[in-house]
């Protein structure tokens, strides 16, 4: 079922409070020592109407959160994601608990490629954690997305709660 776009409560510009709605969904993905459960919002950013939400393992098959919201609006408009910059807003935002990724161990088509696939409707990426090291190393996100004129930016404040619920599935070191 498509989802709609919302009107939420959130005040434009209040990046702690959409990085903790983006923290909440990511609090919903099921753990998995493989991944980060990850929680990510898209917003327009001048209207603050939330575009889609999405979380790791919220769709079908091995999705990350980023891919999740993604994947919805193409969904809801029709289109294939290759044709995403025709229906996303001119100044769009991207936030996410923890940053892009630029590698997956699966193979998987990184969710940096897909935003820059997109062009250039996303206008700034909001994350509130670098990746950590552990799956792999040298996240070229920032790197990328700034390359291509994306603002990216580090939402500080919840690191401690977003690496909690990240790594909730891991093993635990001792
Ligand atoms: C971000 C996510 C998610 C990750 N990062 N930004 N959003 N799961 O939804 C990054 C981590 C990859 C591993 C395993 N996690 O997930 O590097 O199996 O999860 O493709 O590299 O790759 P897969
Ligand atoms: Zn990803």
């Amino acid at each position: 079922m498509a989802e709609e776009i919302f009107k939420n409560d959130i005040v434009a510009g209040d990046h702690i409070s959409y990085m903790k709605f983006a923290l909440s969904l990511a609090s919903k993905s099921p753990p998995k020592p493989t991944n980060y459960r990850v929680g990510a919002v898209v917003v327009n950013a001048a209207t603050n109407e939330i575009l889609a939400t999405g979380y790791t393992l919220e769709l079908p098959g091995n999705t990350h959160a980023e891919e999740c919201c993604l994947e919805k609006i193409s969904e809801r408009h029709g289109v294939p994601t290759s044709r995403l910059d025709e229906v996303l807003p001119e100044e769009t935002i991207l936030y996410t608990t923890v940053e892009p990724c630029s590698q997956r161990l699966s193979g998987n088509l990184p969710c940096v490629d897909r935003l820059l696939a997109i062009g250039n409707r996303i206008k700034t990426v909001y994350v509130g954690v670098y990746e950590p090291e552990k799956f792999v190393s040298g996240n070229s996100s920032k790197q990328k997305l700034e390359n291509a004129g994306i603002e990216f930016i580090h939402v500080a404040g919840l690191e401690k709660e977003i690496l909690e619920v990240a790594t909730a599935g891991h093993e635990k070191s001792t």
